[in-house]
């Protein structure tokens, strides 16, 4: 028996909080505050026509799973939740459940790297069409009869450009197109998909989510009852769910996802506008900043900016690669999201596999920077930045 409590009524860290894990208070239950571990992978029947509850197997379903999986509708103001093994794990999911042979796909032209190569070199039985979606004209065009679904990024990754969600779902939904949203950039925290009119959100929870750097993992959140079936399904037949211990680590993340997304925040005004203003910096590429081409955009879908800055030297190649090597609280990582501030050269790192007129036709130049700005003390951050420039 737990008490009654009206999660939809509540505010976002609540429901981070609490989700999922209302205490059991029936004679008997221990009690527990926080959702335990449930290591076991196969679960007793009293007899062959009756289980003793409703799992029978791990990979089917596992009661850590289960509440991790509520507190993610739940942030993300949906209804179903569903937890994979990695981001890419959820987005091979989405591609091998929803889409057939011949079928035509629509993504922005500066996904993540791994995106890309996920769709080119292992799913090249679908066409797929990068363009710039902060064209909502050359998106009309784009579209085919054979189109299936839209795949976005905002902001994109890594040069942080911002389509409008809401009028890119509505021409998609007139032609019958699935829309999904990669939110992993924004976080439930600061921007909601769904409301916007997304029917698949993702997130590479290995990111803000979990927030530490320490567990990979990726989900699938969604309203919507016939696609959530099929992928619930698939997350069973195809397996690469999430294991009980870092469903258990991502909850423990989740909890203090607003105190921790309101920091990066911060964090990263504070350093986009001192990189704005250093006479070796080309250009700071952040939707704060009242210079970003979807500054006004951002403010009316997202509730905020995020912590991804990125940002281009005066130089080459060479430059870039001196200036990182001289940064001692920076540490030069792929990946984003946890406390800690990392940076990267993506041309060298997260999108070396992307061909370099595609980089070069995009706008990923040689001293293009990304980085994930941390919780630590700005001051900090800004005083390596500083001697490291
Ligand atoms: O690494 P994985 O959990 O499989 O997630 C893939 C992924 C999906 N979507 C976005 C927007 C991502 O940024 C990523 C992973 N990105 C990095 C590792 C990176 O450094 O950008």
């Amino acid at each position: 028996m737990s008490k009654e409590r009206k999660l939809e009524n509540y505010g976002f860290a609540t429901k981070s909080i609490h989700a999922g894990e209302s205490p059991n208070y029936s004679q008997g239950a221990a009690g527990d505050v926080v959702a335990p571990i449930h290591l076991t992978t196969t679960y007793a029947w009293h007899n062959p026509e009756q289980k003793v509850s409703d799992f029978d197997y791990v990979r089917s379903g596992n009661p850590t799973r289960k509440a991790y999986e509520e507190k993610l509708a739940a942030i993300e103001n949906v209804r179903y939740g569903l937890a994979f093994a990695s981001g890419l794990a959820a987005e091979t999911t989405i591609f091998q459940t929803l889409l057939r042979p011949g079928d035509h796909v629509i993504g922005f032209d500066d996904l993540y790297g791994g995106t890309r190569r996920l769709l080119d070199d292992v799913f090249n039985y679908l066409s797929v069409s990068y363009i710039d979606l902060t064209d909502l004209e050359l998106f009309r065009r784009s579209i085919r009869p054979e189109t299936k679904m839209l795949w976005i990024e905002s902001p994109t990754n890594p040069l942080i450009k911002i389509c409008d969600i809401r009028a890119l779902a509505e021409i998609a939904h007139s032609k019958g197109i699935i829309v999904v949203v990669d939110n992993t950039f924004m976080s439930p925290y600061f921007q909601q998909p769904a409301a916007l009119g997304a029917d698949i959100i993702l997130h590479s929870t290995t990111k803000y989510i979990g927030g530490h750097s320490d567990v990979l993992g990726g989900a699938i959140m969604t309203s919507d009852d016939a696609l959530y079936e099929k992928l619930k399904a698939a997350q069973n037949n195809c397996g690469a769910v999430l294991p009980p211990f870092d469903c258990y680590l991502n909850m423990r993340g989740i909890k203090t996802l607003a105190v921790r997304m309101e920091q990066h925040q911060k964090n990263a005004l504070r350093i986009a506008e001192f990189l704005e203003n250093h006479p070796k910096v080309k250009r700071v590429l952040y939707p704060g900043l009242p210079s970003h081409p979807q500054h006004e955009l951002t403010k009316k879908q997202a509730s905020g900016y995020g912590g991804m800055v990125s940002f281009e030297l005066k130089g080459e190649l060479s430059d870039a690669v001196k200036f990182m090597d001289k940064l001692s609280l920076f540490v030069t990582a792929e990946s984003l999201g946890g406390v800690e501030s990392l940076i990267e050269l993506p041309v060298k790192m997260t999108h070396v596999h992307v061909a370099k007129e595609v980089c070069d036709a995009i706008g990923i130049s040689d001293t293009l920077i990304r980085m994930s700005v941390g919780i630590e003390n700005v001051e900090d951050l800004l005083a390596d930045l500083e001697q490291a420039l």
